[in-house]
């Protein structure tokens, strides 16, 4: 953990259809009514118009970990550490784990994705690149304005069947929510201005990134939502709030 700690903002994706194999995992294990989420960390709140789809890693083991009376979130045992200690459990310090998932069990699953154009939810796809040591592992998919997430949709959509997914899960419209000096759809020039063919190219991506992320926020409008029209810089705290108050997301810091 560094000097300066990271001030995420957790999404609420709550999962409206288990994939079979999650389904199967997740028997006998959770309460009749149980409302399960999906709680992807992310820096861009302001961006959550353009959620096509929510990434987590096939390679990783997630917790199913109860939140609060009848609510689980589905995360690393890292991030549930976190949680703990962050008043977003009902009980401090306190971690209940009901059950455990595999990664690339819940690909498929249908969730639902605040503020997105996809009013009927989003995929779980899977992404390569998730790190388990940052945030909850997993990843709200925003191609519009993330080079990693455009580059990872991509090439899902080109190789669905070697992913193992429907091509249509990932074969989406990208509908601009953010207007730069260079572009309405950052992330696609980015990719393409630098080069990058696939997720597998992490060096310009890392660039794409840094680039995307200072030119969003200091020189970014809203062409979208209830801040329409007004600079990224503002519109981000705005944004952020209305998700917190509305019960659809949550602080979380690391
Ligand atoms: B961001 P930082 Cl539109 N592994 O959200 C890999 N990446 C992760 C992650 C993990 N375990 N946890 C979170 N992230 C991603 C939106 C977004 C993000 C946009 C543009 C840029 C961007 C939609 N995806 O991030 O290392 C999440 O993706 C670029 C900075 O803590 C999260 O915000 O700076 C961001 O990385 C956190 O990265």
């Amino acid at each position: 953990e560094g000097v300066n700690p990271q001030l995420y903002v957790a999404i609420k994706m709550r999962v409206l259809e288990f994939a079979s194999k999650a389904e199967e995992a997740l028997k006998g294990k959770l309460p009749k009514d149980a409302k399960v989420y999906l709680v992807p960390a992310t820096l861009r709140a302001e961006t959550m118009y353009g959620q096509v789809a929510c990434f987590v890693s096939p390679k990783i083991t997630y917790g199913v970990y109860e939140a609060a009376p009848g609510e689980y979130y589905v995360m690393t045992e890292r991030g549930a550490r976190n949680m703990a200690y962050q008043e977003i459990f009902a009980q401090e310090g306190v971690i209940t784990k009901v059950a455990e998932i595999d990664g690339s069990d819940l690909i498929g699953s249908l969730v639902n994705a605040p503020l997105s154009f996809h009013k009927d939810g989003v995929r779980v796809l899977p992404m390569e690149s998730i790190l388990e040591t940052k945030g909850t592992g997993v990843v709200t998919c925003v191609p519009s304005d993330s080079p990693d997430d455009y580059a990872t949709i991509t090439d899902l959509a080109k190789k669905a069947d070697y992913y193992k997914i429907k091509k249509e899960w990932a074969e989406l419209e990208i509908i601009p929510i953010i207007q730069t000096p260079t572009s309405d759809l950052l992330a696609l020039e980015l990719v393409k201005k630098l080069k990058i063919a696939s997720p597998k190219d992490v060096k310009q991506l890392k660039e794409a990134k840094e680039l995307a992320y200072k030119e969003g926020f200091y020189q970014g409008h809203m062409l979208v939502g209830d801040f329409k029209g007004e600079k990224v810089a503002d519109a981000k705290p705005k944004v952020r709030a209305q998700l917190i108050e509305a019960g659809l997301a949550f602080e979380y810091a690391e």
